[in-house]
This record gives structure tokens, C-alpha cells and sequence, in this order.
């Protein structure tokens, strides 16, 4: 009877060593915890990947690069069979990617991409359009300011940038920068990094408030951010939404109550599920597809107080937040 359960224990451990070696390792280098926007990426891929039965192998960087650039080094140790990588900054990646590339493990780009992607092999990308992203921002507070009969008025903007050197922020401000040559009444009079991050934005938009006696509009290049601000603006006794014009990017839940109780002014959309489409490019690579780069979110709203106002180029219309929010999955 012994030997027989001893014998049945090694066929056990043997079979399942066997199915577990022809597991496959996906390996995620992720930026941070940094927004909200970075959580819901974060639960998005991980979850979507972890349905599949695949190996996981996550790493978070706390938002340094020497962090991701480990990362990257242990997943080339553990031979994983696939890398998934958003690089907190753009630049600095040449090395470590090249090492990916001569490791032969296939490297799927998400998110925020590094400026050498035309010199390194990759088997598939997926980005937000951040240019458009900061063109919306701006377009949208142009004729909202317009709504409210004040374009002919000077107003002074202040900007909460992104991660210094990341291409969501650069990328953003080259969006707002472009559409505010056409609104020479919207003065831009600081702009600072604050880190896309709610603690850093709280505390520039308070140095900003000492510093200008008026400040009529904010930009953020995300909400976390806005949403930072917003109490800085309370603590100096101003009514955000009112006094200051709010206007953050991203979209998460947070940013629509605020936009419903009136402290912000919108939001646009970015957004951060990326899990069904990551997966669905592994599969389509594991079958021996070629992929290449993509934009995922062309098709994004805005969020405001009202609906109605016109934030894009191509004449998009923003929706009213108390409409959406239900419909919201982050
Ligand atoms: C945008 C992403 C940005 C978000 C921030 O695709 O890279 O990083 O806007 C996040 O919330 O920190």
C-alpha cells in the first residue's frame, strides 16, 4: 500500500513539474503606484494575465529608473517569455533594452514609450496619443472660458506637469502649448512639474498660489494632480471650479465626483485597461503573429459639469460626468 502511494506521489509531482515547464512566463516592469490611472493599469494587465493561467512575474519601480532597469536584468536572468515594459522616463533605456533584444525575449511596449523604440526590436506597442491628449485640455478650457462670455478677458493659467523627461508630459505640454497660440487671452504664468502625483501637485499649486495673486485657470496633466490642487486652493480660501478653472486628464472615478460636486471642471480621457488587448497581442504572438504599433485610445471622451462644450479638433463634444459615472470601470 506504501509503495503504491509513493509511487502515485511521483507520478503526481512529475506530471504536474511537466505542465508547470510548459507554462509561460509573462514579466511586467511597471512604473509605480504613482495615480490612480497607474493602479487601474496595474490591476488591468495583471488581472487579465493571471486569467489566462500564464507565470507572472511583476515588478513595481516606485517610479525610479534604476529600479526598472533591474527589473528588466532579472527578468533576462529568469529567461521569463515575455517583458512588458512602461519606462518612467523616456530616455536612458538604450542598454538595457538592447540586452532584452540580444536575450531574445519579445518585448511588448505599454503606455509610455522610450525615445530609442526605431533602434530596438519589439514585438508589439501600445500608447495613448498624449499630444492630443494636452490639445484637448486646452481646446476644452478655451471654450468653456468662451462659454462663460470671458474670452476677450486675460487669464492667468497655471500648469501641473507630468514626470520630468516622461513622454505623457512632454507630450501633454506640447499638446497645450499648440492650441493655446490660438488663445493669446489664456497666459500661461508658471508650469511646473508635480510628479503626476496628488501629494506633489497639492504642494506646487500651494507655491503657485503664493506666488500669483490671481490665477484663474489650472491645467493638470492628470487628475491625481488636479485633485492635489484642489486642496491647496481650499486651504487659501478659493472655491475650485469657481475661482480656478480645473481641468485634469486621465478620467478615473475620482476626478468625476469631483467634477459633480462642482470642484473641478473636466476631465479627459485616457484610459488605463489595458489587460484585453495586451492579452489578446500575447496570444496572437504566441501563435507566431507579427504585430507592430498601435495607438489604443483615439476614441476618448471628455468629462464635464454640463456636457455639450467642444474639446477636440474634429469637433468632439464633451459628456456630462453625473451621466457617466456609472458606466465607470476605474
Ligand atoms: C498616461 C500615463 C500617465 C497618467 C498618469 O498614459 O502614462 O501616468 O496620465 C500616470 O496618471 O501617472
Amino acid at each position: 500500500m506504501k509503495k503504491t502511494l509513493i509511487m502515485l506521489t511521483a507520478l503526481f509531482l512529475s506530471l504536474s513539474l511537466c505542465v508547470g515547464a510548459s507554462a509561460v512566463t509573462i514579466a511586467f516592469s511597471q512604473i509605480g503606484q504613482e495615480s490612480d490611472w497607474r493602479t487601474a493599469n496595474t490591476d488591468s494587465v495583471s488581472n487579465a494575465i493571471k486569467a489566462e493561467g500564464w507565470d507572472y512575474v511583476y515588478d513595481d519601480a516606485q517610479q525610479k529608473q534604476e529600479n526598472q532597469v533591474k527589473a528588466l536584468r532579472n527578468f533576462i536572468s529568469q529567461n521569463v517569455d515575455y517583458i512588458l515594459f512602461t519606462g518612467v522616463v523616456s530616455t536612458g533605456w538604450d542598454e538595457v533594452l538592447k540586452e532584452v533584444n540580444e536575450a531574445e525575449i519579445p518585448l511588448v511596449l505599454l503606455d509610455r514609450m522610450p525615445d530609442n523604440i526605431d533602434d530596438i526590436e519589439y514585438a508589439a506597442a501600445f500608447g495613448g496619443d498624449f499630444v492630443e491628449e494636452g490639445r484637448r485640455m486646452a481646446l476644452w478650457t478655451a471654450n468653456y472660458v468662451k462659454k462663460l462670455g470671458r474670452e476677450n478677458e486675460e487669464l492667468n493659467v497655471v500648469i501641473l506637469e507630468g514626470t520630468t523627461g516622461a513622454d505623457a508630459a512632454t507630450g501633454r505640454q506640447n499638446g497645450i502649448t499648440e492650441i493655446l497660440k490660438d488663445y493669446p487671452n489664456l497666459k500661461v504664468i508658471a508650469s511646473q512639474t508635480g510628479n503626476f502625483t496628488r501629494a506633489e501637485g497639492q504642494a506646487v499649486m500651494e507655491s503657485f498660489l503664493k506666488a500669483h495673486d490671481k490665477i484663474d485657470v489650472l491645467l493638470a496633466h492628470n487628475d491625481d494632480m488636479a485633485l492635489g490642487a484642489i486642496e491647496s486652493i481650499k486651504a487659501a480660501g478659493l472655491q475650485p471650479g469657481k475661482d480656478i478653472i480645473i481641468v485634469g486628464c486621465d478620467a478615473p472615478k475620482t476626478a468625476f465626483d469631483a467634477i459633480i460636486a462642482g470642484e473641478m471642471n473636466a476631465t479627459i480621457e485616457c484610459t488605463p485597461l489595458y489587460g484585453p488587448f495586451v492579452v489578446d497581442a500575447l496570444k496572437k504572438l504566441m501563435a507566431g503573429e507579427e504585430l507592430g504599433r498601435e495607438v489604443i485610445h483615439p476614441e476618448e471622451s471628455c468629462f464635464d459639469a454640463e456636457g455639450g462644450i467642444v474639446y477636440s479638433l474634429d469637433g468632439r463634444v464633451s459628456e456630462k460626468a453625473a451621466d457617466k459615472i456609472g458606466e465607470r470601470l476605474y
